[in-house]
């Protein structure tokens, strides 16, 4: 019988990923899509919507998350898909791979279901052998589920949005009817001089009767090279088995960090007569790490500050329906921001995330979809219980994940009746953390936000928020020895506030909570601020400030393990319809499309040393104000030892960086503007030799403006071909009033599309200004003319006339 699979691995019509039997092929395109909850298949004659044609990953909630509207569609949905496969290969096994449907599926084919999952953000497969026909078309029915469920976590309650539909790859499988389904690959013992490594394989065997097989371990070094092997025998009676290997240790292993993400590969075969029927492989790193009690952190034994940023799945105009190339970006992105470790919250991502995490180097904090809504019942246990044993499983050999968060502010908002009882949330989590550990002893296990159950797990992080939600930045320092004091092993994740793009401010709320005003800042609640998120003006000023304070305690604080900022890139939530961009959480160092703000330079400049950048606060900050002969402050973000400062090209002195010294670690100036336009130019010296350089335009002007009067607008062509478009507050005199910060609503009519839905400052139907100013981007038809109008609550509308015609 074996003798006839090898025969058919040459028949493989496609190209195989290997040279045996099995074929891994994308199962992606072609997919059409049915907007209705019809809830059987044998029903669909009856939907009224039609079948659209598809690409995989998708969601239907791209817009609808951040258009003006409340809510998002939590549904269901039916997405179908023809294929055929070769006749004649009957030994084979077809496995339907989904790397993540949100939240429940179905998968039916040739009008029989198939399998399903309950839960997103995780794998499953569906072997779809004994469903489909060979030689034949085949039809694959998936129904998806994103409808309100208290069952499944996270809960609706959550500060982000439960996507809908398979936001995911799926790969269609074809293996041999004996084969590897996986790899278990750990590390129980790393130093310097020798890796341990021990390799289990869960093998499948679908024959229908025993079989024995020779399987063989090959460990790989990098660049390919071998380093270590074993082979064994054994005989598969049921219908699966665990193979282990034991292996000779690797000899002065190249040990995986952050700076060195040095992978190795293991490579298992089976084989029968000395033939290779079935093989899978997959990566690891040797590498190993410590939180001592009461700090700091080792990596490989030595002391390693986490730097660190979080992560949610999620991109301007994609939701969470992103392709790898995407998620890489991201991931590039951060690692290009000088991290070290990443918090994926609030759930398990895309496999992409992880793969590009252990090849550029992140230190992983993984975390169970646990996240507010306290526990249910029974129901909700098995689920919670059953998804934390499936995201180990998958993401089991990535040697970039340290922890296993069980939660986040479980405690918090529950769902059901009691569900925020302390004995049973006690209780669940001591029995997650016990499976944890007996599936996964290498890692930590964590939680965020529920110290009061810290002693059940190996770390947790408390919520420390000085700044924002509570007290003040300056309190930082004190704020994490209490948790020092409190907490045996802690790590800080979750710290930052609001920015929104092209606000900013003479006098932002200071580090201990007051403004120094002096009547030209933006309107902001006088008195002592205690709660900033309430209080402040969202500014950008301001979380630079907070920023570069609690980065200058953190770098300076030897025992102490890290922090993780919250969050790198802006992302949609329904619990925010006022912020500044409705429905945004900006707590970004970047907009929901990437665009770094100014904090992102302020963690650059801490946390890199090259390419050696030199950047003033701010190219968004374009007008300022005040009286004459007052100076204002210019701050400079860079990573170089030396920076230069000139104002109109007259030197204002050089500055040698000194982190611990606020702000901008010393590369600071009060200088005295011109009334008009001036320049600043910042430039950055290494070893006495200029090594980078930023300059930035700005109006000054000694004269404050009068009561904002109306909207102007104006446009510009962009390099992509739209028009931006300019709304700007000005008093009667046409002077821009830089403390309006209200809302502005943007329509058009006629030819052309305006950029909206998409979350970020540019492509928002409804936004605050920023200090009197909010744009949006629109796409001219070539059809004709459009009417783009601004308009708010306190003044009649502006508009302007594009004609993308060229008729003009
Ligand atoms: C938190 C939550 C996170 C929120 C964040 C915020 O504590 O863990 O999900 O998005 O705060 O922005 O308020
Ligand atoms: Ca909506």
């Amino acid at each position: 019988m074996l003798a006839v699979l090898l025969l058919c691995r040459n028949s493989v019509a496609q190209t195989s990923k290997n040279e045996t039997g099995r074929q891994v092929s994308s199962f992606n395109e072609r997919w059409e899509y049915l907007e209705e909850a019809i809830a059987d298949p044998s029903l669909l004659h009856s939907a009224k919507a039609q079948w659209q044609a598809i690409t995989l990953p998708h969601t239907w909630n791209v817009w609808d998350v951040v258009d003006p509207e409340p809510g998002y569609r939590r549904s269901a949905s039916w997405y179908r898909k023809a294929f055929s496969l070769p006749a004649g290969r009957q030994e084979s096994r077809y496995i339907l791979y989904f790397e993540g449907v949100n939240i429940i599926s179905e998968v039916y084919v040739n009008g029989k279901k198939a399998g399903g999952h309950i839960g997103g953000y995780v794998g499953f497969e569906v072997d779809i052998t004994d469903f489909v026909v060979r030689g034949q078309t085949n039809i694959a029915l998936v129904r998806v589920s994103n409808e309100y469920d208290p069952n499944i976590i996270p809960s609706q309650k959550s500060d982000f949005c439960i996507y809908g539909g398979i936001t995911r790859d799926v790969w269609l499988k074809v293996v041999p009817a004996i084969y590897l389904s996986n790899l278990k690959i750990e590390t129980p013992n790393v130093s310097q001089s020798v890796a341990e490594v021990e390799v289990r394989a869960l093998v499948k065997n679908t024959a229908g009767m025993p079989v024995s097989l020779d399987l063989e371990c090959v460990l790989l070094d990098a660049t390919g090279k071998e380093v270590s092997r074993n082979s064994t025998a054994q005989e598969i009676k049921g219908s699966e088995a665990i193979v282990r290997f034991t292996l000779p240790p690797i000899q002065n292993p190249s040990l995986w960090s952050p700076d060195h993400p040095s992978l190795y590969t293991a490579r298992v075969q089976l084989k029968r007569e000395g033939r290779v029927f079935d093989q899978l492989t997959d990566r690891f790193g040797c590498r190993w790490f410590e939180f001592k009690e009461h700090g700091a952190f080792y990596l490989n034994g030595e002391r390693m500050l986490l730097r660190g940023t979080h992560r949610h799945e999620d991109y301007a105009g994609y939701g969470n329906a992103m392709p790898d190339s995407l998620h890489r970006k991201d991931i590039r992105m951060i690692k290009e921001l000088g991290a070290n470790f990443l918090r994926l919250a609030h759930y398990p991502q895309d496999p992409e995330v992880y793969r590009a995490c252990d090849e550029l180097g992140l230190l992983v904090w993984d975390e169970l979809p646990w996240c507010r809504g306290g526990m249910g019942g029974e129901e909700w246990k098995a689920n919670t219980r059953r998804l934390l044993v499936e995201q180990i499983g998958q993401y089991f050999n990535h040697p970039s994940i340290i922890i296993r968060s069980l939660g986040n502010e479980m405690y918090w908002l529950p769902d059901f009746p009691n569900g925020d009882h302390l004995d049973s949330l006690r209780a669940m989590v001591q029995e997650l953390h016990g499976i944890a550990k007996t599936l996964d002893p290498g890692r930590l296990t964590a939680t965020r936000k529920f110290t009061e159950g810290a002693d059940l797990v190996d770390m947790v992080s408390p919520s420390i928020w000085p700044g924002w939600y509570s007290g003040y930045y300056k309190g930082y320092e004190t704020a994490l020895n209490d948790a020092r004091a409190n907490l045996p092993r802690f790590f800080h994740a979750e710290f930052g506030g609001d920015s929104h793009v092209g606000r900013h401010s003479e006098n932002p709320v200071s580090g201990d909570a007051t403004i120094a005003s002096d009547g030209w800042e933006e309107k902001i609640t006088p008195q002592a601020v205690k709660n900033v998120a309430l209080n402040s003006d969202w500014g950008e000023s301001y979380i630079v400030d907070l920023f570069d304070w609690m980065l200058g305690v953190s770098e300076r604080l030897e025992w102490f393990t890290g922090n993780a900022q919250w969050a790198f890139k802006d992302f949609p939530t329904p619990l925010r319809p006022e912020n500044p961009i409705p429905y945004m959480n900006q707590k970004g160092l970047v907009d929901r499309a990437g665009n770094p703000k100014d904090a992102y330079y302020v963690f650059k400049s801490y946390w890199t040393t090259s390419p050696q950048f030199t950047y003033i606060e701010s190219p968004t900050w374009t007008e300022r104000a005040g009286p004459q002969n007052a100076p204002r402050e210019v701050n400079v973000f860079s990573n170089c030892a030396e920076v230069e400062l000139f104002l109109n090209g007259v030197s204002q002195g050089t500055r040698a960086k000194n982190i611990g010294k606020f702000p901008a670690s010393g590369l600071s100036w009060n200088v005295h503007f011109k009334e008009g336009d001036n320049t600043l130019l910042a430039v950055g010296f290494k070893d006495g030799k200029k090594s980078a350089e930023h300059n930035v335009s700005l109006q000054y002007s000694f004269k404050k403006h009068d009561t904002p009067d109306h909207i102007q607008l104006s446009q510009e062509r962009l390099p992509n071909g739209n028009v931006l478009i300019t709304a700007t507050t000005v008093d009667k005199n046409g002077k821009r009033c830089l403390d309006y910060n209200k809302r502005v609503y943007f329509t058009s009519d006629g030819h052309g599309e305006l950029l909206v839905n998409w979350g970020t400052p540019t492509r928002s139907s409804v936004v605050e200004m920023a200090n009197g100013k909010a744009q949006i981007e629109f796409k001219p038809s070539p059809a004709g003319k459009a009417v783009i109008e601004a308009r708010n609550q306190d003044f009649k509308g502006a508009y302007v006339i594009i004609d993308g015609s060229g008729n003009h």
